[in-house]
């Protein structure tokens, strides 16, 4: 995955240069979204939303993907945050959903791709985004420091994701405000739901922590909440259903 993101930022750099993007972020108006990390200080379980077309675990998820309308109604729900793939190559995802998506929706967007590069933060702010990811197992404890560090001058916000406690440890040293803890194995995509129950002790009580990947059922919320998570991400559940609106307002509740 790192491989073919990389030779994606090479494309991607040629067609805009990096001073470029800093002008037209330079040249934004100023953010009027609520910052991810003062909404996730309120006490109650938040819902971060996905929009995504496919994956590479489970192919094409909707074949019919009105990514704008599908974000105006988790907008409408009262979903705390959306999530946007932008990854081309295994999630058909695309830069541009995210900029349009951010346009219409009053909640901040996630720039859900595979950070590598300090090129790609600039490059998410300037398409709307309010928050970035940042996947421990692919970037050294200098990039997870460095690039969160970016992100919030720029005025965003970083999730910093784990999947085993070796790397809830280095998203904790790297001063991460904001972990997400994946159910997902990126290596082989399998979902272990609780692989977050499991780990979640490993975060103290003011850190904000999101589990993320493999959410299904009110019950698998109603342990996630009763665990004391501040925030739940799903996809696919919800890009599959037909009550979209229903289910997010079940799983605020
Ligand atoms: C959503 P799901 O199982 O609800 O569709 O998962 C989200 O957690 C998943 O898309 C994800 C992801 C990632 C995608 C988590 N971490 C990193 C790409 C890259």
């Amino acid at each position: 995955l790192v491989t073919v993101t990389k030779a994606r930022l090479v494309r991607h750099k040629r067609r805009q240069s990096l001073a470029e993007l800093k002008q037209t972020i330079t040249s934004m108006p100023a953010d009027s979204k609520p910052d991810f990390l003062e909404i996730l200080k309120h006490p109650s379980l938040h819902v971060i939303s996905e929009v995504k077309k496919s994956s590479p675990s489970k192919g094409m998820i909707v074949t019919d993907f009105p990514y704008l309308k599908i974000a105006k109604a988790y907008d409408q729900a009262g979903v705390d945050a959306i999530s946007v793939l932008t990854e081309p190559d295994y999630f058909n995802g695309h830069l541009h959903y995210l900029r349009e998506i951010s346009q219409v929706v009053s909640a901040p967007t996630l720039r859900k791709d595979f950070t590598i590069d300090p090129y790609m933060i600039y490059e998410a702010k300037a398409n709307g985004a309010g928050i970035i990811l940042l996947i421990v197992a692919i970037l050294s404890d200098q990039q997870l420091r460095d690039y969160r560090e970016l992100a919030e001058s720029l005025g965003m916000q970083a999730i910093v994701e784990a999947y085993t406690a070796d790397e809830v440890k280095r998203a904790r040293q790297s001063d991460a405000k904001i972990i997400g803890i994946n159910n997902r194995n990126l290596k082989d995509f399998k979902v272990d739901f609780n692989n977050s129950l499991k780990l979640r002790r490993l975060v103290p009580a003011d850190i904000p922590v999101v589990a993320e990947s493999g959410i299904q059922t009110q019950q698998d919320v109603k342990l996630l909440a009763d665990a004391n998570f501040n925030a739940i991400l799903m996809g696919e559940t919800l890009m599959r259903s037909t009550q979209k609106q229903q289910l997010i307002r079940e799983f605020k509740e």
